[in-house]
């Protein structure tokens, strides 16, 4: 399975990111902790190089603590800052807005020098779908950015100011316009960054069979009641089909069926709470 998705809408939005950049005084990169490593863009680190950044690691609802545990120790030994967040409670909400001051605590102590206040105006920007506008949301108590669970939600430029001094820009979520490493594109697949119509859901399910099979063959097996994980991925979609019942009349199995309840449970952690990026490599 080759994965592209480079759509005009992200080009767009780059150059409106370009832009953008001149005019904040930082950033905020919004990375999914399933996915760290892959949802690194590198033209954002180009982008935004010389800014001070945030990272905030947003759905940690969706990974075991015990995982999330090696990135923290993993952002502390590189010296990044960083907040692991999950936008469904919004708990690190004044974690967040402490560290965005810290983080700016240069240029704030230049306006006070003069007797001015500024406000701190932060870019945030991820790739798509990894709640860069639910974490607006919950940053300034209020539904003013539109999400929703697929890519591509956000398309123009939207301002947000807090009570605290603070405003910030959503961005529309933007990919690298190739992938050099196919692994990062399909962990990027499994969370949602890329839009389902370009992806065939019986070669997605397919990965995510193999993936299960390496990293968590108990749990797959368990879901759909499996003694094993055939080697023949057409085997695996019989036995899956006929432990669901899933037919079409005498014509054999429901394949499509299959391979859709394969792809939504991993998505909706029935197969597990799943890290899929270990810090192994550089963020
Ligand atoms: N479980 C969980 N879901 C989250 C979290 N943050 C966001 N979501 C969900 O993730 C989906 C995408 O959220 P958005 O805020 O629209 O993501 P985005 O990064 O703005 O996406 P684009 O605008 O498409 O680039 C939505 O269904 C959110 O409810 C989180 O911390 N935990
Ligand atoms: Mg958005």
């Amino acid at each position: 399975m080759h994965i592209q998705w480079y759509p005009g809408h992200m080009t767009k939005a780059m150059r409106m990111m370009q832009e953008a950049v001149k005019q904040v005084d930082c950033v905020i990169y919004v990375l999914d902790c399933r996915a760290i490593a892959s949802c690194i863009n590198p033209k954002f680190d180009e982008l935004i190089k010389d800014k001070p950044i945030l990272y905030v690691l947003t759905k940690s609802d969706l990974v075991e603590q015990k995982d999330v545990k090696l990135w923290i120790e993993y952002f502390n030994k590189v010296g990044k800052n960083f907040v692991v967040a999950d936008n469904i409670t919004g708990r690190q909400r004044n974690q967040i807005i402490d560290k965005l001051r810290a983080i700016n605590a240069d240029m704030i102590a230049r306006y006070a020098q003069k007797g001015a206040k500024k406000s701190i105006r932060a870019m945030v920007v991820g790739v798509p779908n990894t709640g860069k506008s639910t974490l607006i949301n919950c940053l300034c108590k209020d539904k003013r950015a539109v999400v929703g669970n697929r890519p591509g939600v956000t398309r123009g430029k939207q301002w947000v100011s807090l009570a605290e001094g603070i405003e910030l820009l959503d961005t529309p979520g933007a990919l690298p316009p190739a992938f050099e490493d196919q692994q990062k594109a399909l962990h990027l697949a499994f969370i949602g960054s890329i839009k389902e119509d370009i992806l065939h859901l019986d070669d997605l399910a397919i990965e995510i069979i193999k993936y299960c099979k390496e990293h968590c063959y108990d749990d797959f097996c368990q879901r759909y009641k499996l003694d094993k994980i055939d080697e023949d991925m057409v085997a695996v979609f019989d036995d899956i089909a006929k432990s669901r019942g899933y037919l079409l009349g005498k014509k054999g199995y429901d394949y499509d069926r299959t391979a859709k309840a394969i792809v939504n449970d991993f998505k909706s952690q029935k197969l597990g709470k799943i890290m899929l990026d270990y810090p192994t490599t550089t963020v």
